[in-house]
């Protein structure tokens, strides 16, 4: 149980810095990234963009898969 709560006190503190600059985007609050979310934000966005940043596959962006497509220039401008 401890370790638990440690684990969610962690990645609440990891996801806290890049979610405060994608909780604008993230119109529906579930703390992850649609397709039509990040459309949303960025018009030029395409499928293949999105699969890309979409590393693990799971249909949606998280806070670290934003961080590194960010890193790597992979949004559109
Ligand atoms: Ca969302
Ligand atoms: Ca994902």
């Amino acid at each position: 149980m401890k370790k638990i709560v440690l684990q969610t006190v962690t990645v609440i503190a990891l996801s806290a810095t890049a979610l405060s600059a994608q909780s604008e985007m993230d119109t529906d609050g579930d703390g992850l990234l649609s397709y039509n979310e990040l459309l949303a934000a960025y018009p030029e966005m395409t499928e293949e963009n999105f699969t890309a940043i979409d590393t693990n596959s799971d249909g949606a962006v998280d806070a670290d898969e934003m961080k590194v497509a960010t890193d790597a220039g992979l949004l559109p401008s």
